[in-house]
């Protein structure tokens, strides 16, 4: 039982761990790392901080606990909570509507009140658990009343808050029937961070338009007596842990089995996603397909790993029987026994078997229709010391702001993806080296660390 108080608080959706039942009806934790943990973690533990967030069972009770300096603090959702507030008004409102509405938002007044009392049970966690004058790092969209109803309860934190997904152009976030109330609760804050410029400018019109903040300094908003800062903080990976990794013997072997498996073709193409149509699975399956029926693909082979992900929300069991079908057609036309084109492996798989895949890629599609920052496309440059592969990114990720060398594509342009592809395909090996190497000078100089470090400088908490 963690009785103490901390001094800087990391609030997620999610904890670092997940509550299990076991078929005894017992209950365990088990580790789920995940990049915001292991790069917030020994700040965490070295100021003996704590995290407050859900352990990922539903109805589901458990205590708050200590592990090595860091106390887990749980918010238990029910059934009902996790159908309106998390797969609703989290996954079926917000995610598609602050991903320019690649999806159609729906806008349910009951998942509303939902995400409203789930926010206000977060709040009160964090009020338990932050000690007098503490930090708290709120992360995500789905706690954005959270800034605002803390404040209530306790005016003395200083609380941040980064938005992991896109912040909406302006006429769309308009459409929200609770847009008021969603920025009166990022202002509770702080700070309120963001990955792109972009995000900063729609964020401080909308405040000026619909709550009574008033325009400060440049990215500044005061509102209520106070000043709201507002910044971009382009996130980011550990690019030296991984780098390292992709050069270890045993990736390095791996990477040569996956292409024998392959059948050693010429070009190995990648995607990596988690399964969600904001990510443009369908727009690289077409583009690849088109090369195929025009023969322009060469000996080229593509690998698409998908990680399951909101099987329960409508719009992806949709999304995800219209990509099987593209996969089974494509190799049904294009494939010869033994020899499929396209494989499709719809699973997680382990960190160092991710790095062997990025290894062994020559071209790594990357293409959303709309993303905060794509993680992917930085990771894929980190593993490529051999200064190989070629990155093709969507215009519309946040990574394309600080990865300009890679091939930049428009997702709704299919003819653009396709040639982008077919020009990846053959680019003369000089011309991909220097590219690589641009990229890997941005990205292993701006890692996750780094990332962190600056939004907590802009929040003021001195370093330990
Ligand atoms: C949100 C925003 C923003 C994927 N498959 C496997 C696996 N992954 C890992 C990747 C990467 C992460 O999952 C995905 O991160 P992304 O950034 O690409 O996308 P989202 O999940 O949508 O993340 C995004 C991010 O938040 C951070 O702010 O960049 O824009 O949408 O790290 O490698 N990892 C393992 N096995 C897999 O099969 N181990």
């Amino acid at each position: 039982m963690a009785d103490q108080t901390a001094e800087f608080v990391v609030v997620a959706n999610r904890l670092p761990v997940d509550l299990e039942k076991l078929p005894d009806g017992t209950q365990r934790w088990k580790r789920s790392p995940g990049g915001l943990v292991t790069a917030l973690e020994p700040m965490l533990r070295s100021r003996e901080g704590a995290w407050v967030g859900w352990p990922g069972l539903a109805d589901a009770e458990a205590e708050p606990f200590v592990e090595d300096g860091l106390t887990l603090h749980p918010v238990m959702l029910t059934a009902r909570d996790v159908e309106d507030y998390y797969e609703g008004f989290s996954n079926g409102t917000l995610w598609p509507l602050y991903h320019d509405v690649v999806a159609p938002p729906a806008f349910h007044r009951h998942w509303w009140q939902a995400y409203v009392r789930v926010n206000k049970r977060f709040a009160e966690a964090v009020a338990e658990v932050a000690a007098p004058g503490a930090t708290v790092w709120i992360q995500d969209y789905q706690l954005q009343l959270l800034p605002a109803e803390l404040r209530a309860l306790r005016p003395d934190l200083r609380i941040g808050f980064f938005l992991h997904i896109p912040f909406p152009p302006t006429e769309l976030y308009q459409q929200l029937p609770w847009r008021k109330e969603i920025v009166e609760g990022l202002l509770g804050a702080d700070l309120v961070g963001f990955h792109t410029p972009g995000g900063v400018r729609n964020f401080r019109w909308l405040a000026t338009r619909f709550t009574g903040a008033k325009p400060g300094a440049r990215n500044e908003v005061t509102y209520e007596g106070r000043t709201v800062k507002l910044g971009a903080f382009p996130i980011s990976i550990d690019s030296a842990h991984l780098d390292r990794l992709s050069r270890s013997p045993e990736v390095q072997q791996r990477a040569k089995e996956i292409r024998e498996d392959l059948g050693n073709p010429e070009r190995v193409i990648l995607g990596v996603d988690r399964l969600d149509y904001t990510k443009g699975i369908d727009v690289r399956l077409r583009a690849f397909e088109e090369l195929l029926a025009e023969e322009r693909a060469g000996d080229a082979v593509m690998i698409q790993l998908a990680t399951p992900s909101r099987e329960r929300v409508e719009h992806y069991q949709t999304m995800r029987n219209g990509i099987e079908q593209s996969v089974g057609r494509i190799n049904g036309t294009f494939a010869r026994v033994g020899h499929p084109v396209l494989h499709y492996l719809h699973q997680s798989l382990p960190r160092d078997e991710l790095a062997a895949f990025f290894v062994a890629a020559d071209v790594m599609l990357v293409t959303p229709l709309r993303d905060g920052m794509n993680l992917v496309a930085k990771e894929y440059v980190a593993c490529r010391h051999d200064l190989g592969g070629v990155l093709v990114l969507s215009e519309f990720a946040g990574a394309a702001i600080e990865l300009k060398d890679s091939v930049l594509v428009n997702p709704h342009d299919t003819d653009g993806v396709k040639n982008a592809l077919y020009g990846a395909l053959t680019m003369p090996a000089a011309d991909a080296r220097k590219r690589m190497r641009s990229m890997r000078r941005q990205v292993l100089s701006h890692d996750v660390d780094r990332w962190a470090r600056s939004f907590l400088d802009a929040l003021g908490l001195p370093p330990t």
